[in-house]
């Protein structure tokens, strides 16, 4: 107390202003519970300095206020139910109502205060990944903290001295915390124009993240380690996952970080992008380089832009196929080329719901009226206006209208493309394929190998292992 009344008075006429902030320091800022899963409308600063704000796909930007010139957070791990998808949801760990919890926005220089409450069934600290943090703040229990036990707030407090993208998440008994969905997004925008930060129209944010959560069960098996069976974004799966909206001619920015236990090449249709920043912030111009798929590995983060400057329904998933599936396709054995006929019949006098799944490959999935179990997301599923996406897991759409308002986030529905620019069905009269074979008689003959030149390549490697 008399260190601070010191402060105070050495500040100089603030002693006034200390009487009166003394009861508001006394009281943590009123914790905000978000209960839905949708993406809320970007959080347009009113105090502080001014900054274009993110878009959380079904996430949200925490509220903050300030005192004294501090920004200050609060922010309360708790157990949350989170709808993974319509008609799906689990029960997670998270932040503030949700997983993962609200994005934290600031500006670089910015003093930050957060208070960090556990409401978990057991300790818990925060670790604030890739920032500048006096050692004391980095969040990492038993190390550079007591962990924070049930029932009690820890503040943690420090400049936001970079820009660029972040996260954060446990740094105690990790492996459970963030299996159960705890983690969160966090920005530090620039002070000022930055040379190799360029101003976008849209400014998008999500992590990757995954759960192993039997279908019909609600809570993630924490010791799982690499088969998971949900793939998500910001804990929710396709057809669960907001499409990212925006006008024709935006410049996009895309900001994703991976907490999940494997790397995820995030692939972008229609448009290239250019990877602006890394974990350890901007990427010098020089070096940037294009691509349409990006990998992300465990615990990094990137951002890419992208002029999005053609029109339509533009896929945006991860380019492993196996994490654009839900709950249901990880345990099916591969039917294709088994001949099923007459089976099916004759299993039905026995199992009268038995159905025959694969055998034409796994399309016949979307279509089925199978029965699920009750709280589960189909395998693939989402429905678009020419029929089943046949997509699940990590998979969204960038929708890019002409029409759609500056600043304007709304679904503008699919897309309505322009006559004759759809692929269709040809009415043509077809040839018979010409079909090339080894004795050279079709268009394309097959180039033969001299069969001595093959048995040398094979012998060489074990005539050379002898020594
Ligand atoms: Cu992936």
């Amino acid at each position: 107390m008399n260190s601070r009344r010191q402060f105070f008075s050495l500040a100089g006429g603030a002693i006034a202003a200390a009487s009166v902030s003394r009861v508001a320091m006394a009281a943590l800022p009123e914790p905000v519970i978000q209960t839905s899963a949708n993406t809320m409308a970007p959080l347009v600063p009113n105090t502080g300095r001014p900054y274009n704000p993110v878009v959380t796909l079904n996430g949200w930007t925490c509220p903050w206020r300030m005192n004294n010139g501090v920004k200050e957070f609060h922010l309360v791990a708790e157990p949350v139910v989170r709808e993974m998808a319509p008609g799906f949801k689990a029960h997670l760990w998270g932040y503030n109502g949700q997983s993962p919890g609200p994005t934290i926005e600031v500006v670089e220089g910015d003093r930050v205060r957060i208070f960090v409450t556990n409401r978990l069934p057991e300790h818990t600290s925060l670790h604030w990944h890739g920032q500048r943090v006096p050692n004391g703040m980095d969040g990492v229990a038993g190390l550079t903290q007591k962990a924070i036990p049930p029932g009690k707030t820890f503040v943690y407090e420090f400049t936001a001295r970079r820009p660029g993208t972040f996260m954060y998440h446990p740094h105690a008994d990790e492996m459970v915390q963030m299996a159960m969905g705890m983690m969160g997004f966090w920005v530090t925008h620039p002070k000022a124009r930055h040379p190799l930060i360029d101003e976008v129209q849209r400014d998008f944010c999500f992590l990757l993240n995954a759960y192993d959560i039997e279908p019909g069960a609600y809570t993630p098996k924490v010791m799982t380690m690499l088969d998971f069976n949900l793939w998500s974004w910001n804990s929710r799966v396709f057809p669960g996952i907001d499409s990212l909206n925006v006008r024709r001619g935006d410049k996009v920015r895309i900001r994703v970080g991976n907490l999940t236990m494997t790397n995820h090449p995030i692939h972008l249709h229609g448009h290239e992008f250019m990877v602006t920043g890394t974990d350890g912030g901007p990427i010098p111009k020089s070096s940037r380089w294009p691509e349409v798929t990006t990998d992300i590995a465990v615990g990094q983060m990137r951002q890419f832009e992208f002029i999005a400057d053609e029109e339509g329904d533009w896929s945006f998933h991860c380019h492993k196929a196996h994490h654009t599936m839900n709950a249901m396709g990880h345990d099916v054995p591969t039917m294709i080329g088994v001949d099923h006929s007459g089976m099916a019949g004759k299993i039905n006098h026995l199992i009268p719901d038995y159905m025959v799944m694969g055998e034409r490959g796994m399309a016949d999935m979307t279509e089925m009226e199978m029965p699920i179990p009750d709280n589960t997301a189909p395998m693939m599923t989402g429905q678009g206006p020419f029929g089943s996406v046949e997509m699940g897991g990590m998979f969204s759409v960038l929708k890019v209208r002409r029409n759609q308002k500056p600043g304007d986030y709304k679904d503008p529905g699919w897309y309505q493309h322009p006559q004759g620019t759809v692929a269709s069905e040809y009415q043509g009269a077809l040839n018979e394929p010409v079909r090339s074979s080894s004795s050279g008689s079709g268009t394309m003959p097959r180039a033969q190998q001299p069969a001595q030149q093959v048995e040398v390549q094979v012998r060489k490697p074990g005539g050379h292992g002898d020594h």
